[in-house]
C-alpha cells in the first residue's frame, strides 16, 4: 500500500489525511468528512462540486435519470440520445430486474441509442432522434417512451424535451423528454430530481382507481438483484398492497394510479423524497421512512406501517408474520453470526445503502467503522431538520423546484388533518434523520470519498471487509481485502427483507472468513518501490 497509516483515533485520522492535500484542497475536502462523536451535533459539507483532479465514484445526472430512476419501468422504451457509450454504461450494469405483466411488455433487456456520430453533433441530431422514435414504435408499439439527452446532445442543443412533444403528438403515445445532460448537476442526484418531475408531471394521476385498504407506494426500491419481490413477498403476507413501486420492476400503468393510495413508504431517501413530498401536496398521501434492509429492520418497518393503518386485525397479521420470519431467518444466520462477530466494514455506495447496510451488519454482529455516500445531500446525512439551512447553490438552481399546487378533487388524505400533524410532530411521518444518529464511536462518516482517502483510511482501521462498487472493489482485492459490492451486489441477491438477510450474511462469511485474502501479496510488498515525494507549496510560498 502507497499510505501507510498506523491505527489512528478516527480525528487524527482525518487530520492526517487532509495533511497530503495542497491547502486549498485539504481545506476543501476536510470539510466532507466527520469524526463521528455519537450523541453530538455534527455537520458535513455534502452535494458540492468533486475538486478537480480528484478521482470521484460518482456518475451524472443522466446516470440518476436515465440508469437510475426511468430506467427500471420495464413497460416504456426509454431511448439515449447519444453516443453509443452512454447507453451502454447504463445498460444492465445495475442489476435492475423486472419482469412483464400478464399480457404486457418488457423492454429491459434492450438498450435503445441514437447512436450519436460525429455529423450529427456538426449538422443537429434531432432528425435522427425522431426516426429512432418512429422506428422503436414501429417495432414494439410501446404504451409509452423516455427520452434521454446526453452531454454531447445537450451541447449542440438538440432539445429532446421538444422533440418528446412533437411525437408525442405525432404517435398518439406519451413520450416523456428528459433534458438530463450529464453536466447538469455535480452527480446523479441532480438526474434522480429531473426524473422524479418528469414522472410526476407526466405520469402520476393519469388513472383513478379505488384502491384497497392497506394499499402503499414503494418508493425508493429499484429491484436490484430481486430486492423488490422479496419485500412484495413479506408484504403479500402481511396484507399490505402495492400499488406502484417506484421504480423497480416498475410499470407505467401502476405509476400512472399510484395517486390512490393511502400512504408512501420511502426505501432510498436521497433519489425519490421529491415524489413523496408532491404526491403530499397534490393529492394528501403522507410519506413515512423505511428500512427494508437488515432483520431488526425490516420488522421496525413492518410495524411502522401497522401502526399509521392502526388496525388491530392487520398489526396483529404483521406480528405474525415478523415472528414467523425473523425465527426462520434467525436459524438460518446464527451459526454464520458465530463466524462474524465482532469483525469490522466499511461502506462506500451512493446515496442511502451506506445506512441502510449498517443495520444488517450490525445484525451480523460487525461494525461499521467508515460509511460514506457519493452524492447523498446533508438531510441524507444529518437528517431532515437540516433542510431549511442548506443554501441553494447554483449546481441545485440547474433544477426545476417543481411545486405541487393541491388538486381540487382528488386530495384526499387518509386521515384528519389534526391526526397527520400529530403523527409528523411525534416524528412518525415525513421524518428522516439521516445516517449521522447510527454511527458508533471513533468511526468516520465521509462525502464523495477520494481514493488517498480511502487507502489510508484502510491502513489505519484494516477493515474484514470493504462494501463498494465496481469502480474501486478490486483496488481493495488487491490490498488482499475482500470486496463486496453494495450497488449491484455482485450476480447475488437479493439482500433486502427476511431472505435477503440470509443470503447477504452467506456472501459476506464467504468473503470475510475465506483464507485466500491473506495469501495474497500485493506486487509493491514483494518488489521494492521507487520512492518519490510530492512538493507542495505552501500559500504563504506562493505569495511570496
Ligand atoms: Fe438510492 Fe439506489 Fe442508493 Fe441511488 Fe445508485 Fe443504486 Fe446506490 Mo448504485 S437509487 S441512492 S443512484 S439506493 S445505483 S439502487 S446502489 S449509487 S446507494
Amino acid at each position: 500500500m502507497s499510505q501507510t497509516t498506523a491505527t489512528l483515533k478516527n480525528e487524527a485520522l482525518v487530520e492526517e489525511i487532509v495533511t497530503r492535500y495542497p491547502p486549498k484542497v485539504a481545506r476543501k475536502r476536510r470539510k466532507h468528512m466527520v469524526p463521528v462523536k455519537p450523541g453530538t451535533e455534527q455537520k458535513i459539507a455534502a452535494n458540492a462540486r468533486t475538486v478537480p483532479g480528484i478521482i470521484t465514484q460518482r456518475g451524472c445526472a443522466y446516470a440518476g435519470c436515465k440508469g437510475v430512476v426511468l430506467g427500471p419501468i420495464v413497460d416504456m422504451v426509454h431511448i439515449v440520445h447519444g453516443p453509443i457509450g452512454c447507453s451502454f454504461y447504463a445498460w444492465g450494469t445495475r442489476r435492475n430486474q423486472g419482469k412483464a405483466r400478464k399480457g404486457g411488455q418488457n423492454f429491459l433487456e434492450y438498450c435503445f441509442s441514437t447512436d450519436m456520430q460525429p455529423d450529427n453533433i456538426i449538422f443537429g441530431g434531432e432528425k435522427k432522434l425522431r426516426k429512432a422514435i418512429e422506428e422503436a414504435y414501429e417495432l414494439f408499439k410501446p404504451k409509452a417512451m423516455s427520452l434521454h439527452a446526453t452531454c454531447p446532445a445537450g451541447l449542440i442543443g438538440d432539445d429532446v424535451v421538444g422533440v418528446g412533444r412533437e411525437m408525442s403528438e405525432e404517435l398518439g403515445i406519451p413520450i416523456i423528454g428528459f433534458a438530463c445532460e450529464g453536466y447538469k448537476g455535480v452527480s446523479q442526484s441532480a438526474g434522480h430530481h429531473l426524473a422524479n418531475n418528469g414522472l410526476f408531471e407526466h405520469v402520476v394521476g393519469r388513472d383513478d382507481k379505488k384502491a384497497p385498504a392497506f394499499s402503499i407506494n414503494m418508493l425508493g426500491e429499484y429491484n436490484i438483484g430481486g430486492d423488490a419481490w422479496e419485500i412484495e413477498r413479506i408484504f403479500e403476507k402481511c396484507g399490505i398492497n402495492i400499488i406502484s413501486t417506484f421504480s423497480g420492476n416498475g410499470s407505467f400503468d401502476e405509476i400512472a394510479q399510484s395517486h390512490n393510495a393511502q400512504l408512501n413508504i420511502i426505501q432510498c431517501h436521497r433519489s425519490i423524497n421529491y415524489m413523496a413530498e408532491m404526491l403530499e401536496d397534490k393529492f394528501g398521501i403522507p410519506w413515512l421512512k423505511v428500512n427494508l434492509i437488515g432483520l431488526k429492520s425490516t420488522s421496525k418497518s413492518l410495524r411502522k406501517i401497522g401502526e399509521f393503518f392502526d388496525d388491530a386485525k392487520f398489526s396483529a397479521r404483521i406480528e405474525e408474520v415478523i415472528a414467523e420470519e425473523e425465527a426462520a431467518a434467525e436459524a438460518e444466520i446464527a451459526p454464520l453470526r458465530e463466524r462474524l462477530e465482532g469483525k469490522t466494514a466499511m461502506l462506500f455506495t451512493g446515496g442511502s445503502r451506506a445506512h441502510h447496510y449498517q443495520a444488517l451488519f450490525k445484525d451480523l454482529g460487525m461494525k461499521t467503522v467508515v460509511a460514506g455516500e457519493e452524492f447523498a445531500h446533508r438531510d441524507d446525512y444529518e437528517g431532515r431538520k437540516v433542510i431549511p439551512t442548506i443554501k441553494i447553490d447554483a449546481d441545485s438552481r440547474n433544477i426545476t423546484e417543481l411545486k405541487a399546487e393541491r388538486d381540487p378533487e382528488r386530495y384526499h388524505p387518509p386521515k384528519s388533518e389534526e391526526e397527520i400533524a400529530r403523527l409528523k410532530k411525534e416524528g412518525k411521518l415525513s421524518e428522516y434523520e439521516g445516517m449521522l444518529p447510527d454511527m458508533v464511536e471513533n468511526s468516520i462518516l465521509v462525502d464523495d470519498i477520494t481514493h488517498l482517502e480511502q487507502e489510508m483510511m484502510i491502513a489505519s482501521y484494516n477493515p474484514d471487509i470493504v462494501c463498494s462498487g465496481v469502480k474501486d472493489k478490486y483496488i481493495f482485492e488487491k490490498m488482499g481485502i475482500p470486496s463486496k459490492q453494495l450497488h449491484n451486489y455482485d450476480y447475488s441477491g437479493p439482500f433486502a427483507g427476511y431472505h435477503g438477510a440470509v443470503n447477504f450474511a452467506r456472501d459476506i462469511d464467504m468473503r470475510v472468513n475465506n483464507p485466500v485474502w491473506k495469501m495474497i501479496q500485493a506486487p509493491w510488498q514483494k518488489r521494492p518501490m521507487i520512492k518519490a515525494e510530492m512538493m507542495v507549496e505552501t500559500e504563504k510560498e506562493i505569495r511570496a
